[in-house]
């Protein structure tokens, strides 16, 4: 148990220090020895309090490995590490074979959840005014990557105009084994997909908080099928076997466009620039305001194979809460549902908690990976977004409820949400970034 303030910032900055691989920081010890995308973004947020310059070092990084469509790689490998340290391995994925490919880089072939530029902003926001001008031009440098990274979202992840962000592989969405992918995933052909030996039940040894073993085939069916067509858009736009819109990552791009205006007009940015961010943003919005579903009380994602949609009780749902701009009376809903027995005040859980999967879901597993358990950066946008958006006293539950998890748990990767035992990974980097923010924040 940690007890006071003082010591939980200590800690938290301890875990930051103890993964920063030298200008970026690996997720965890020994589960993630890579850079990860979102996973950089959150710990940006975290190194802000410590070093804003540190926390732009991260993005940097990162953006370094960005394809030449603007993709940011879920995944860079770290060719410090040994090829067995992780599962798929670059080789598995041989990025090389895509033309976009930035040479150099070994990475993943798949995007994650676009929180980058909610990232940039809350660095800009958390920076010591003496050092604004230097941060001001450094994001100044970082904007156009950034830029690329949506304008790619918006077109080439986008080709229907719809709004709503197409992921590929359930390791886009951040939420990999959501009940969300069940249906899309059973569909994915396994084939003979060539051997591997999976390396995260070997260092998370109770396997029933990781995904399960014919779950795992098919992300590496769906792996091998990216790799095999060289990674070329419009085939898999056309032919890939998992196809879905996206709720989360939609209503995540949303909130980001919001805060990329933000971006660009502190640096005074293009007109045609605004212009663009603002067209994404408007059909963002009305695509999640057209995902509602009166039934669930959700926003609900779309299997694009099957024209189905997929009607899970998960937190992605309640995504579009994070986009400022949201219809009020959407809002409102989604407000009721989270707050409803089937969210934040079911009885089985410990209150104020956000679990992953509502325990009205059948599929809710309250220790498996993304079935249940609650994860604080979620929790974090939730958070934060409600905090902007008039919902103060809500936003403080979230807060609290979480941080009285991480006081007595430690920087679990996530927690039961019944127990809050701490579960997956120890010490990794986006719990304690999120803890060094809402720190910051109560201060
Ligand atoms: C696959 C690093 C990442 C997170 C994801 C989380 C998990 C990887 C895995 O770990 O995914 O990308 O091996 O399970 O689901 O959100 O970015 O922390």
């Amino acid at each position: 148990m940690i007890r006071s303030r003082l010591e939980l910032r200590r800690a938290a900055a301890a875990v930051l220090a103890g993964n920063d691989a030298g200008g970026w920081t690996r997720p965890a010890p020994r589960l993630y020895p890579h850079q990860w995308s979102w996973d950089s973004a959150f710990a940006a947020i975290g190194w802000a309090h410590l070093d804003a310059g540190r926390a732009l070092t991260e993005l940097e990084h990162l953006f370094a490995a960005q394809w030449r469509t603007g993709l940011v790689p879920y995944l860079v490998y770290d060719p410090a590490v040994a090829d067995d340290a992780y599962f798929p391995d670059s080789a598995r994925w041989a990025s090389h074979r895509a033309a976009a490919a930035p040479a150099g880089h070994a990475t993943g072939g798949l995007g994650q959840p676009p929180v980058h530029a909610i990232a940039l902003l809350r660095v800009w926001e958390t920076g010591w005014a003496s050092e604004r001008e230097q941060l001001r031009e450094r994001i100044r440098r970082l904007y156009p990557a950034v830029l690329a990274w949506h304008r790619y979202l918006a077109t080439a992840r986008d080709p229907q105009g719809s709004g709503l962000v197409t992921v590929y592989h359930p390791w886009e969405s951040g939420a990999d084994n959501s009940p969300r992918w069940d249906a899309p995933l059973a569909a994915v052909p396994i084939g003979d997909v060539a051997a591997f030996t999976r390396r995260d039940t070997q260092v998370i040894a109770d396997a029933d908080q990781r995904p399960s073993q014919i779950d795992y085939r098919r992300y590496v069916a769906l792996l091998d099928a990216m790799r095999e067509r060289c990674f070329d858009e419009s085939a898999i736009a056309a032919e890939h076997p998992f196809a879905v819109k996206d709720v989360f990552f939609s209503a995540v791009f949303a909130a980001a466009n919001e805060a990329l205006l933000r971006l660009h007009d502190l640096l005074g940015g293009p007109a045609p620039d605004r212009l663009a961010i603002s067209r994404w943003l408007d059909r963002s919005t009305a695509g999640l305001e057209r995902a509602w579903d009166p039934v669930t009380g959700l926003c609900l994602d779309a299997d694009l194979r099957t024209g189905s949609v997929l009607a899970s009780q998960t937190f992605a749902g309640l995504a579009p809460l994070l986009v400022e701009g949201l219809d009020a009376n959407l809002r409102h809903r989604l407000l009721a549902t989270l707050q409803s027995v089937r969210f934040l005040s079911a009885p089985a859980l410990c209150p104020g908690v956000l679990p992953t999967t509502s325990p009205d879901d059948p599929a809710f597993d309250p220790r498996r990976y993304w079935r249940g358990p609650t994860w604080p950066v979620i929790t974090w946008l939730f958070w934060s977004a409600l905090a902007r958006t008039g919902q103060a006293d809500l936003a403080e539950q979230l807060r609290a409820a979480a941080l009285e998890l991480v006081a007595a748990g430690g920087f679990a990767e996530y927690f039961d949400p019944r127990t809050g035992e701490p579960l997956g990974s120890a010490d990794q980097s986006w719990t304690a970034a999120v803890v060094l923010d809402w720190l910051a924040a109560e201060a």
